[in-house]
């Protein structure tokens, strides 16, 4: 049975958590108090925030370099985040991880990764663990439209529909694979239409609208638990800025950006609060409430130490 519908204002508070997080990291970076590098969700909260509102705490989740979103809606705590953001000792991975490879088994933040695609067969191997431990976990694996062209997508579906083993295949087709266009790089219209190839049902949705999000995902998981297999699922958004921080976008229009801006799931949930009666000031208290939190977290990563120069290697496998 799918769980009661969360309530639309917590769902918003999330997703403008993440947004304004992501300001604030863009705004470091830009001051020079952040090193590496940094590929931002904005525009696409609603994915993360309705994709893990259908999850349990113990289900799990793998995810991309974009991942800030689908970490925090998850349940990875702010300071935490904040703090391995700067590299300090008390970030999520002591600082060793960074923006790309975030990780807190205590909520399911199994597993993020830089490389294209490659979440989704650790994902697989976490719904066989499940199967094999007669549990009801599931598992969620986050990934991009570019990853629906690599050999580790079809492997994993494959294995997925061919053992109908608890997993989600969660496609945020943000429409750009770096600075490709999906039109160009893919031979099908639908990506979810890949899916049948092995055995996956394949659906579509609005990954702009949390609610739509958060229904198509709750089917999904309750298929998975009552051992009925995987499903892949194709949210259609958009990234709002650049593939990564420093990208000046000659590839796309002004036009197209401002046509997408207008469907920005933030505003979309807004509009939807107030048409629910949810006053403007409520929906102002809720952000002003975040970036207070936001604040704090940024200062709590400053006045962190820095992990001890003798144990920079200290839990770094690879
Ligand atoms: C295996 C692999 N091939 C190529 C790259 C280089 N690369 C980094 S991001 C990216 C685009 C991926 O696009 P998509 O899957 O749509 O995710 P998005 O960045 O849009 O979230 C590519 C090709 C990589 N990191 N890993
Ligand atoms: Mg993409």
């Amino acid at each position: 049975m799918t769980a009661e519908s969360p309530d639309l204002r917590d769902l918003y508070r999330k997703m403008v958590r993440i947004r304004r997080v992501e300001e604030t990291l863009e705004a470091l970076f830009k001051q020079g108090d952040l090193y590496g590098s940094l590929h931002l969700c904005i525009g696409q909260e609603a994915t993360a925030v309705g994709a893990c509102a259908a999850l349990r705490t113990e289900d799990s989740i793998t995810c991309t370099y974009r991942g800030h979103g689908a970490e925090l809606a998850k349940g990875l705590p702010l300071q935490a985040f904040m703090a391995e953001m700067f590299g300090k000792q008390t970030g999520a991975n002591r600082g060793r991880g960074g923006s790309m490879l975030f990780s807190d088994l205590s909520v399911g933040v199994l597993f993020a990764t830089g490389i294209v695609a490659g979440g989704l067969p650790i994902a697989v191997g976490a719904a066989l663990s499940a199967r094999l431990a007669k549990n009801t976990r599931v598992a969620l694996t986050f990934f991009g439209d570019g990853a629906t062209n690599q050999g580790t997508f079809h492997e994993a579906l494959n294995m997925a529909g061919l053992w109908k083993l608890p997993v989600i295949f969660f496609c945020e087709n943000n429409q750009y694979s770096e600075m490709t266009p999906i039109s160009h790089e893919a031979a099908v219209d639908r990506l979810a239409d890949r899916g049948c190839a092995s055995g996956v049902p394949g659906v579509v949705v609005d990954g702009n609208d949390v609610e739509a999000v958060y229904a198509t995902t709750s089917q999904a998981v309750d298929r998975a638990r009552r051992g009925e297999g995987a499903t892949l699922i194709e949210a259609i958004t958009y990234r709002l800025t650049g593939h990564m921080f420093g990208d000046t976008q000659p590839y796309r229009s002004r036009d197209e950006v401002e046509q997408w801006r207008a469907k920005d799931p933030l505003d979309v949930a807004r509009r939807r609060l107030g048409e629910r009666g949810v006053p403007a000031e409520a929906i102002g208290r809720i952000d002003a409430e975040v970036d207070a939190e936001i604040q704090s977290a940024v200062a709590f990563a400053r006045s962190s130490p820095e992990p001890a120069e003798t144990e920079a290697t200290a839990n770094v496998y690879v």
